[in-house]
């Protein structure tokens, strides 16, 4: 199949999950066309089948800031045209199905057929997706698009529940390569950063207030009073980064504490993690828990959104009622003082990582199902 993607190519979930949805697609053998406004970042290779397009966004002195959905709308009826795409898989709602669904209208006018696929991912239905300045666009798009996953039976329901949709919601969870992501021997780094073999807390996200990044210090130190051999490392960059350095400093555990900032060999920090936290106010999946869970490391997560369809309490981790940093204290210092314990939600977690969201299980799920969505309208075409 020629399938076109689009996600935002930014440091962030959707965009992680459709550059290696296009990546394993294409060496499925598939040709995969990648619509984006910049290369998406986990996109550091091309191969022969994967192509990239690059969103030329115009500014104009009319413009107070230049219009994205109408030039990634005119880039995806281009590449339709000349590419000649069997189906667009677009990730994140706003605004990425509304230009797809424009585009689909416009290539109807031509006599081009090209099925829309849109996968929600979660802030586009479950916070901006909501506000009333996008909820109409929002819905039609949704409505209009031929084919609808969610990353999480919550988040399908989420959607039922806010916005006026009625269509079939396919759920295709998230997933992860488990060769990619595994506990590899990192001695080197663990003595470079616990030089007296300190155990390790690390957490990943991109510092929006929706991750709680400065809860994530607050826990830390609490875990330091009865835990004081133990470091916490913190990945990923956003607009909480420095509350979280603040918080830091003010509760004096600053030194124990290291901002890695952006990275990508992620799975590299995981494999000398001992605890993942996160303490999100609100998530859809939380694919940076499954990254950890795939490297053996067990999760401490807040009980709320997708989260208990990823982990499962007192078996793969922990789930805490959400802001109860007693509890998320509680369950971190049991991880680090009771060695059976964590080697067996370890190893629990990695099983879950390897037999239910491995990437060849849930990428041929995809598969099938632009296989239906291509079926079935091209029976309501004839
Ligand atoms: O919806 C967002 O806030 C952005 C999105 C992203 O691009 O990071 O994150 C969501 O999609 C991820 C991939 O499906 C999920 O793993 C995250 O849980 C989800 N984030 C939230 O729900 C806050």
């Amino acid at each position: 199949m020629k399938i076109g993607i689009t996600c935002y190519p930014t440091y962030g979930g959707s965009g992680v999950v459709a550059t290696e949805l296009g990546k394993s697609l294409a060496e499925r053998g598939h040709e995969i066309h990648f619509v984006s406004s910049s290369l998406p970042f986990r996109l550091s290779h091309v191969a022969g089948n994967i192509f990239f397009h690059e969103v030329n966004v115009q500014s104009y002195p009319l413009f107070e800031s230049p219009p994205y959905t109408l030039s990634l709308t005119s880039k995806m009826v281009d590449l339709a045209k000349h590419a000649g795409l069997d189906i667009l898989h677009v990730h994140y709602a706003i605004p990425h199905a509304t230009s797809a669904v424009t585009a689909r209208q416009i290539l109807a006018s031509d006599g081009i057929h090209l099925p829309v696929i849109t996968t929600l991912h979660g802030t586009d239905i479950t916070l901006i997706g909501q506000d009333p300045s996008f909820t109409p666009v929002v819905e039609w798009s949704i409505e209009e698009s031929d084919g609808v996953t969610a990353v999480s039976n919550y988040l399908r329901q989420e959607t039922y529940d806010h916005f006026d949709v009625e269509g079939d919601i396919e759920v295709i969870p998230n997933f992860i390569d488990t060769d990619r992501f595994q506990r590899q021997d990192k001695g080197h780094f663990k003595q470079a950063l616990c030089p007296n073999g300190e155990k390790v807390i690390v957490h990943v996200s991109n510092f929006r207030p929706v991750k709680n990044a400065p809860q994530v210090v607050e826990i830390f130190h609490r875990v330091q009073q009865d835990v004081p051999s133990v470091k916490l490392l913190l990945v990923g960059d956003g607009p909480d980064r420095v509350p979280a350095e603040r918080k830091a400093r003010e509760v004096g555990v600053y030194d124990d504490v290291r901002f890695l900032g952006k990275q990508d060999p992620i799975e590299e920090i995981l494999s000398i993690a001992d605890v993942f936290l996160m303490p999100s106010g609100s998530e859809t999946f939380g694919l940076a828990a499954l990254e950890a869970m795939a490297c053996s490391v067990p999760t401490v997560v807040s009980e709320v959104g997708g989260l208990p369809e990823l982990v499962t309490d007192g078996e793969t981790g922990f789930l805490c009622p959400l802001d109860d940093l007693e509890a998320f204290t509680d369950r971190t210092r049991r991880l680090l003082t009771d060695d059976d314990l964590h080697d067996s939600m370890a190893q629990a977690a990695r099983d879950r990582a390897v037999n239910t969201f491995d990437i060849d299980r849930v990428v041929p799920r995809y598969e099938d199902y632009y296989q239906q969505v291509q079926e079935r309208t091209s029976v309501v075409e004839a």
